[in-house]
């Protein structure tokens, strides 16, 4: 469910760590406030009703973050704190991520939008907001050290731009990168168009999610933060098999999903029983000459791609990461070949 916090209602732990950072009750009084959510499962897509109109996403084990309107510039507040998420029914994570999960919570505008978004960090050390992929003032980029310094504990960043140019875009720390975002700090952007565009068709079904990658011990519940490429949990959304939710449509849908990669690796996604397109990357729409049916497309590190097809065939089908290993979970790595092996004697 979505849960209210009470920054000014003077029980919450949230309420005590910002008032001792030093933040003080008129400050905090101007933020919108923040939203968490408490479960893993997929919520209904959240239809807009302030500001402009659009066709909203659904967020695979996700959710989109409700915002409040102010004198016409839309306020979203991300809080980065350390989660526990639930990746599959019986295996909590410790995380980090943004408003009681990871990843964070999806954000939608429409093209055009004057947007805010307060970011308040409840990490034990400093962050960042870099928002990945969108046309921005500079100063608004999110990389410390370079565009600014970093958000330290306790206290709220201001992000403030125009969402220029519609698309699909993802968020994630430019602050100590290796272990945040190993830690599951990442996020879904969606720039929805202004109105008709001759090359952004309307779907019935739109889904998003990032690819994401962790490094679990068996029996243990925090990810190894150094882990560089041999990952033991690849993961859609801070979620494993069978803990991952179906893409339910109806048949002869126009679907669209969207997958950004935000792990160490490529993943070839393949999608069975019927062809896509890829229609757009986090570049933009592609032009439709440009496009050409598939069964399998390549997501790179830091990709987004947008895959659309018509769902003309009944059933049950299957959508999956082409590298096998990246379908084992992390008890699988390490079982040894016994293919050959007499096994009359051993069991
Ligand atoms: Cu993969």
């Amino acid at each position: 469910m979505t849960n209210r916090r009470n920054f000014l209602g003077g029980a919450g732990a949230l309420t005590g760590a910002v008032a001792a950072a030093g933040v003080s009750r008129v400050a905090l009084a101007a933020l919108p406030e923040p939203v968490l959510q408490t479960t893993p499962e997929t919520r209904p897509p959240l239809v807009p009703a302030t500001g402009r109109p659009y066709d909203p996403v659904v967020t695979l084990n996700g959710w989109t973050l409700p915002w409040r309107m102010n004198a016409g510039v839309k306020e979203f507040h991300l809080v980065a704190e350390p989660v526990v998420r639930e990746m599959a029914p019986g295996f909590k994570a410790n995380l980090w991520g943004y408003n009681g999960q990871s990843p964070g919570p999806t954000i939608e505008v429409v093209e055009g939008d004057r947007v805010r978004v307060f970011v308040t960090n409840r990490l034990p050390e400093h962050t960042s907001v870099h928002w990945h992929g969108q046309r921005l003032p500079n100063g608004m980029d999110g990389v410390t050290g370079l565009t600014q310094p970093g958000i330290r504990p306790g206290r709220t960043f201001v992000y403030e731009f125009t969402a220029r140019r519609p698309g699909t875009f993802m968020y994630h720390p430019h602050a100590d990168e290796m272990a945040q975002m190993a830690m599951g700090m990442m996020g879904f952007w969606v720039t929805h168009p202004k109105g008709r565009h001759p090359l952004i068709d309307r779907v019935e079904r739109d889904f998003v999610f990032l690819l994401n990658a962790y490094d679990v011990e068996p029996g243990s519940a925090t990810p190894k933060i150094m882990t560089m490429t041999d990952f033991n949990l690849w993961s859609w959304n801070s979620r494993i098999f069978p803990g991952i939710d179906s893409l339910n449509v109806r048949l002869d849908d126009r679907v669209r999903i969207r997958v950004g990669n935000l792990t160490m690796t490529n993943h070839p996604m393949h999608l069975h029983g019927h062809e896509f397109e890829v229609t757009g990357t986090d570049g933009g729409p592609v032009p439709k000459g440009a496009r050409w049916p598939e069964v399998t497309a390549d997501v790179a590190v830091g990709q987004m791609r947008q895959f659309e097809f018509t769902a003309s065939e009944e059933g049950d089908w299957a959508f999956h990461c082409h590298k096998s290993h990246h379908t084992m979970n992390a008890m699988g790595h390490d079982v040894p070949t016994l293919i050959g092996v007499d096994h009359r004697d051993i069991t």
